[in-house]
């Protein structure tokens, strides 16, 4: 889809809950692949700079109430509006690491358990508009290690009932093609060596031509 020579760059997402290590680990594998001479980026959603993020960070951290599907629409906008500068960096070379994406969305929004917003509405709001990840990293720990590592924070999200509902979420998409399930209570060294090695696999793939399908195909 329009790589160049030197092929284009892999679409990796990192996902779970609350302080299972999703920004220490994507961060850690775009240093360790810029070694290995891959060209990478790190990316995350939501993405707070935009004027769409604004409107998220203020309901994120309750200045703001919002309806359900409102609030979903928007994370969801605020990945589309980065659309085409993702697509230009994936098709260029460059391997986009994020830490957060679509599979946020379908999980926060479908622990809300909100009457007409369930998965398939949230695969329709961008299923064929997006790219889909050539992997999906599912940092998996229990929910109860956030206190461990600081506790949860005190933005909207951040409370051990409502992230319970999001973990099971989370634990029926990790079912989805792509999805590879990580057991995020090893020592962070110890992680990133496992997704190190995958990772570099995938990035091998997408230089050889792998196509970039479209999210939820
Ligand atoms: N949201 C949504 O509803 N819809 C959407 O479409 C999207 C998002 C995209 C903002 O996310 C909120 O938006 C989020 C989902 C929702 N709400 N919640 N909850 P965010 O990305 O801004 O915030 P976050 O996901 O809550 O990030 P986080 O709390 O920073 O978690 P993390 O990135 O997974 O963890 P970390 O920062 O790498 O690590 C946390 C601490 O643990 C830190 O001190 C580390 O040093 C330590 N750590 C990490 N790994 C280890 C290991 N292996 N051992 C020991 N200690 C460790």
């Amino acid at each position: 889809a329009g790589a160049g020579n030197e092929g284009r760059g892999a679409f990796i997402v990192f996902e779970g809950c609350d302080r299972s290590g999703k920004t220490t680990q994507s961060k850690k594998l775009v240093a360790a692949l810029r070694e290995k001479g891959v060209d990478a980026e790190w990316w995350r959603f939501p993405d707070r700079t935009t004027g769409v993020g604004r409107l998220i960070d203020s309901y994120l951290a309750g200045k703001q109430d919002t309806e359900d599907d409102v609030i979903h629409l928007l994370f969801a906008a605020n990945r589309l509006e980065k659309k085409q500068e993702l697509m230009s960096k994936l098709e260029g070379g460059t391997t986009v690491v994020l830490d957060r994406y679509a599979q946020s969305g379908a999980a926060f929004t479908m622990a809300k358990a909100t009457p007409g917003l369930d998965l398939a509405w949230c695969m329709g709001v961008e299923g064929s508009r997006l790219p889909a990840p050539d992997v999906v990293y599912f940092l998996k720990a229990p929910v109860e290690m956030a206190a461990e590592r600081g506790g949860f924070g005190d933005e909207r999200y951040e409370v051990l009932e409502f992230q319970r509902k999001v973990a099971d979420c989370y634990m029926n998409l990790s079912k989805m093609e792509g999805w590879r399930e990580l057991d995020a209570t090893q020592t962070i060294d110890a992680l990133h060596l496992e997704i190190c090695k995958d990772a570099m696999k995938v990035v091998e793939a997408c230089k050889a031509g792998r196509p970039i399908d479209l999210l939820w195909a």
